[in-house]
């Protein structure tokens, strides 16, 4: 329990520690989140989805030097869905944003699929109340392309940032991705290179159709990462989000909204393993027996469900 008080007095290798035993599944992981959970939530979360190597790496670097610059602490996930690998082992993130390493003031740390079967957003919603708790008023999710899993990732956040750039050209490919309703500010990163305001054009041509009616129109911010170009105004356009949702109410909705989800996936999660158990080791495995016609699914299920409706309090 020595983890938890460290960690809520900011020490970096408590945080790393009790990130460490979430991604193991080990029991003591609940326990230190119950004692911490109560001091999370004071943190800005920033997510910063987009096509691989389309800069999001270098511009969440650009974004921790202006947020430290102004004294903020800042907690960094790179989710990778693909990768097998987990625990820091995404080399270009940490490459990337390496000028960190040393500054207290920043951790960085990398999460993949493997070992989360019960979903990589749910662990990496977790890891960010633990950094959250530890102290850190900034926190940035990078996660790489626009999968399912990474969608999930990005319903835990309170500011999404979605990144194209005019290379992969792939403003209509988001479109398609589903992802253009769930993107707060919108990055044409390389605006180096030709096309990027064709494609920053599109893309408001784009934002005005789809959110006519909400408070936020999402802006759409030119930047070149290499150089730091544009990434002030990013900053503000992140910061201004921020401040809308928390006045509006949304902020609030969404958090609301966010741990209804969880509260759903908990109880879906213990329910089919509480069905396992029943079916695989319980009574109710004799009914899967002989001859198999004729049973009817939901009234086993409904059998189940309601043989333990009296545990609940
Ligand atoms: N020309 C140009 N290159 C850039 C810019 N921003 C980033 N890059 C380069 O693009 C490459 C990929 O950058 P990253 O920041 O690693 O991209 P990423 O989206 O994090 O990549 P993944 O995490 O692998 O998906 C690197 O070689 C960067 O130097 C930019 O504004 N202009
Ligand atoms: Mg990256």
């Amino acid at each position: 329990m020595d983890i938890a008080r460290r960690l809520l007095e900011g020490d970096v290798r408590a945080l790393a520690r009790a990130i460490r035993l979430l991604e193991d599944h080990d029991p003591a992981a609940e326990a230190v989140l119950r004692e911490v959970r109560g001091r999370a939530g004071a943190a800005h979360v920033v997510g910063v989805t987009g096509a691989p190597g389309s800069g999001k790496s270098t511009i969440c670097d650009q974004l921790i030097s202006r947020w430290r610059a102004a004294g903020h602490r800042v907690g960094v996930i790179a989710v990778d869905p693909s990768s097998p690998f987990s625990g820091g082992a995404i080399l270009g993130d940490r490459v990337r944003m390496q000028r960190h390493t040393g500054d207290d003031g920043v951790y960085i740390r990398s999460m993949a699929a493997r070992g989360h079967l019960g979903g990589l957003a749910s662990a990496a919603r977790e890891a960010i109340r633990l950094i959250d708790a530890s102290g850190r008023d900034r926190c940035l999710v990078e996660t790489v392309g626009v999968g399912q899993s990474e969608l999930e990732v990005m319903e835990t956040v309170d500011t999404t940032v979605v990144v194209t750039t005019p290379v992969s050209g792939d403003s209509v490919q988001i479109l398609k991705a589903g992802i253009l309703e769930i993107a707060d500010v919108f990055v044409v990163n390389k605006a180096d290179i030709p096309g990027a305001s064709k494609v920053a054009r599109e893309l408001r041509d784009l934002t005005r159709h789809v959110r006519g009616t909400s408070a936020w129109t999402p802006p759409v911010i030119l930047t070149t990462g290499t150089s730091g170009d544009g990434v002030d105004d990013l900053l503000d356009a992140v910061e201004r989000h921020h401040e809308t949702i928390a006045s509006n109410g949304e902020l609030q909705q969404r958090r609301r909204d966010r741990l209804q989800a969880e509260i759903e996936a908990i109880v879906v999660e213990r329910a089919a393993e509480r069905a396992r158990r029943e079916l695989e080791e319980g009574t109710m495995g004799a009914e899967l027996s002989g001859d198999l016609r004729g049973i009817d699914p939901y009234a086993i299920a409904d059998r189940i469900l309601n043989a333990h409706a009296s545990d609940i309090p």
